[in-house]
């Protein structure tokens, strides 16, 4: 079965090893957002395409779940006694290995899909990990602060802001010009379903939906179109994907994301127990609509999660 998943981090990253584990024999396909990806000391970081390697790969730093186990911070220090920031954002030693090869890897001619088949030669994360585009997008967030309204990076507005200021806007710059990366077009078209892991609506799956061509590939597949809520009884499970939400004009509930994504792109739509009631109102919209524990506790319960939503994409199929 050929199994096509659009990760952001974290939580994309923690679903796929469910997944791996729910049907080893799977050809799954990873497309990776790249709208979080920063340019930091000269290096070009990306968190979420990080995430999802060493998560697979064995590599994570399983409480924190982003960056390296076993992590030393000696040059981010080093580069503090010299004055050179960001502070707040916490690369470590063994993460910036990554990052030179990447960098080193593009300046050489390399285009990013190719960097991070590279990058997972040595990590084999057991998927096919593909960056949404070559080209750059890095998403934005127009905020306001002491009355001035400001373009800041995600990574700003998400790490070193916690979120803490209103977003009025988000904006994945690039994305309109962007390409999909070689491979997407391809992958979605030979799917056998497409699955939306419990990763941000807005800024995870929703900036790779903004590369062109990328929607209208999944529509024109034809296979079922399942995802998973990142939301458990009307709040993100983890971060802040509530505030994101709310620049988009779109409630923290399960049901409110499923019609955020509709009935054109989705056509079933787990949510979590806690939410069995809002079923029906998913149903309504046209989605087909499931109840089932989503906490990814362990892996088997996210295995289990993975089995109920491919048992959902055979009955819409
Ligand atoms: P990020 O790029 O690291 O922010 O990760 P993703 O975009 O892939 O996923 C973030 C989302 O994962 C958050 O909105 C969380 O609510 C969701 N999430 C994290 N853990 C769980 C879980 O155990 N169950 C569910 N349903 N969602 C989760
Ligand atoms: N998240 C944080 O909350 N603080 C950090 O200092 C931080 C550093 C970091 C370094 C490398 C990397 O791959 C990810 C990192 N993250 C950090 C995670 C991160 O960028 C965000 O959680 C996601 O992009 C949000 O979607
Ligand atoms: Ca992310």
């Amino acid at each position: 079965m050929r199994i096509v998943v659009l990760a952001g981090g974290i939580g994309g990253a923690r679903f796929l090893r469910g997944l791996k584990r729910a049907v080893p024999d799977a050809d799954i396909t990873v497309i990776g957002n790249t709208g979080d990806d920063i340019h930091l000391f000269g290096l070009k970081v990306c968190p979420d395409l990080d995430t999802v390697m060493y998560t697979l790969g064995g590599g994570i730093n399983e409480e924190q779940g982003w960056g390296r186990a076993d992590e030393t911070f000696h040059l981010k220090e080093e580069l503090a006694a010299y004055g050179v920031g960001p502070e707040w954002f916490g690369l470590g030693d063994r993460d910036f290995a990554t990052h030179i090869v990447r960098t080193q890897m593009i300046g050489a001619g390399y285009p990013l899909s190719a960097v991070t088949e590279a990058l997972c030669d040595r990590w084999k994360p057991g998927v096919r990990l593909i960056p949404m585009t070559d080209d750059r997008v890095e998403t934005h967030v127009a905020v306001e602060q002491n009355g001035e309204r400001r373009a800041i990076h995600f990574q700003e507005y998400w790490v070193r802001l916690r979120a803490s200021v209103p977003a009025e806007a988000i904006v994945p710059v690039g994305a309109e010009q962007a390409k999909p990366a070689p491979g997407v077009l391809e992958a979605l078209a030979e799917a056998d379903v497409i699955l939306f892991p419990p990763s941000n609506p807005v800024v995870s799956v929703g900036t790779i939906l903004a590369v062109p061509g990328v929607r209208e590939a999944i529509a024109e597949a034809g296979v079922p179109v399942v995802g998973l809520s990142p939301i458990v009884g009307d709040a993100p499970v983890r971060g802040m994907a509530d505030k994101v939400l709310a620049a988009v004009g779109v409630e923290s509930t399960a049901a409110a994301v499923a019609e955020h994504y509709g009935s054109g792109l989705l056509d079933g739509w787990l949510v979590d127990t806690v939410d069995a009631g809002v079923v029906e109102r998913v149903e309504r919209a046209g989605i087909r609509c499931r109840a089932v524990p989503l906490m990814m506790t362990d892996l088997e319960a996210t295995a289990e999660m993975a089995r109920e939503a491919l048992a959902l994409a055979e009955e819409v199929r």
